[in-house]
């Protein structure tokens, strides 16, 4: 007889809305959740006061076996922005350095931004049906630029780990804003110059 943990499990996703059946684990982050990322501090802090809104769900599924630790997070980014900078994830590291990720983009448009906090950038745009594979050590960041939200899958290892102070401390190279009406990247030093 197999432990418990060992038998095959599914579960069921609806790409539109994200909603995992059974969903046991469940997390919100609001402005003040990721204030520190967004480049534009005033504008983070007015949003805050004025009711400090979500800015995406995770909601994640655990399959860990008695040799495994597998799981899929599904993450739903809000339309939105922080002053002209749009809604994204707060962005991380994974802890170990053998540990890569696949995203798979289920609705809404966007990005995936990446970088490895020395020196290289790229910025995948996002639509329904692209996967990106995410190699060990690089920061990984969605941002919303659409209208709707943007749902994604992300299947990684829990032993992974999530490192944030890095990402927090020096943010990307380059940030999505709004400029004429359109999204537009641009680089973090010039947008903070203003
Ligand atoms: C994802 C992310 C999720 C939310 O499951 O954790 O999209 O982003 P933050 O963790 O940056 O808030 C993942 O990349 N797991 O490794
Ligand atoms: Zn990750």
């Amino acid at each position: 007889m197999l432990p418990e943990t060992d038998y095959p499990i599914s579960i069921t996703l609806e790409a539109a809305s994200g909603l995992i059946h059974p969903c046991p684990n469940l997390v919100e982050r609001h402005v003040s959740d990721l204030k520190a990322v967004f480049y534009d501090q005033s504008a983070a802090q007015r949003l805050i006061s004025a009711g400090d809104p979500l800015v995406y769900e995770i909601r994640y599924y655990p399959f860990v076996t008695s040799k495994s630790d597998m799981a899929i997070a599904v993450t739903r980014i809000l339309p939105g922005t922080v002053g002209d900078e749009f809604f994204m994830s707060k962005g991380h590291q994974h802890a170990r350095d053998d540990q890569a990720e696949i995203y798979y983009c289920l609705a809404g448009e966007g990005y995936l931004l990446l970088d490895t906090l020395e020196g290289d950038f790229r910025a995948e745009p996002w639509k329904p049906g692209v996967v990106t594979h995410i190699p060990p050590m690089w920061a990984h960041r969605a941002v919303n630029t659409g209208h709707e939200a943007l749902v994604y899958a992300g299947f990684y290892h829990l032993s992974a780990g999530h490192v944030y102070d890095r990402v927090e401390q020096q943010g990307f190279a380059q940030v999505a804003v709004r400029r004429g009406g359109l999204p537009v990247l641009m680089d973090r030093q010039q947008a903070l110059q203003g």
